[in-house]
């Protein structure tokens, strides 16, 4: 079975786990995460930690992790030192990526030792901004925030990082007729109260992001029959 899961944001861990648990998830099954699994809470780590080590965990390039990226100098051996000595583009993306909620995560990033660090950063530089996928004889594609100036006709390498990272579709969005456009980044409920806490399926895309970002509970989407799990 193939699992969905986004914009988790540090969420509990443990929590995390014991919804995998409630869905049955096991190592037959496989897990996408939907890109930012790091900032706002303080388990961001922890999930980059995990995912890691999981043969059947996906991670997909989320803004936050891409906004991580930009940070390497966070990644080299001398770290803190380096802190105090930034050049001005290293500060401007520091202050980007600190007023984005990264606190917590460069605090766990400075509890791990240099090869943690450098692990973690290799890990994130191989993410794909999008997959194509089949789960219950249907089509998907996965991808962190949607697709900006959609064109139905348009190769998905031809997007840019912007396009599929930074998007904020309004509901009457459309994409394909014959696939279905999996999503996080915006939180369903800036769509609106009644959307809060829950997830938003249209004819062609699906945003998934719960509001785990402000505590919500994530809602974890089992895409072979489209069955939702939440603590
Ligand atoms: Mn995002």
């Amino acid at each position: 079975m193939i699992y969905v899961i986004s914009d988790l944001h540090g969420y509990p861990f443990e929590r995390f786990l014991e919804l995998l648990e409630k869905a049955a998830f096991s190592a037959e099954d496989t897990l996408y995460v939907l890109g930012d699994v790091i900032d706002r809470g303080d388990d961001g780590v922890r999930y980059l930690l995990w995912m890691q080590q999981q043969k059947n965990a996906v991670l997909i390039m989320g803004n936050h992790e891409d906004m991580m990226l930009k940070c390497d100098f966070l990644f080299e051996p001398t770290a803190k030192e380096l802190m105090g000595k930034l050049d001005y583009e290293q500060r401007v993306n520091l202050a980007v990526w600190m007023s984005n909620g990264a606190e917590p995560t460069v605090r766990g990033l400075f509890e791990l030792g240099y090869e943690q660090r450098k692990a973690i950063y290799d890990y994130i530089t191989e993410a794909p901004l999008y997959l194509e996928i089949t789960a219950g004889g249907k089509d998907f594609v996965l991808v962190h925030s949607g697709l900006r100036d959609f064109c139905s006709s348009k190769e998905l390498d031809r997007y840019s990082d912007i396009d599929l990272l930074w998007h904020r579709p309004p509901l009457s969005e459309r994409y394909y007729d014959d696939k279905t456009v999996v999503f996080g980044h915006t939180p369903t409920w800036a769509y609106g109260d009644e959307y809060e806490g829950s997830i938003i399926i249209t004819d062609t895309w699906i945003d998934i992001d719960a509001g785990a970002g402000k505590g919500l509970p994530p809602v974890l989407l089992r895409l072979d029959d489209m069955t939702q799990f939440m603590l």
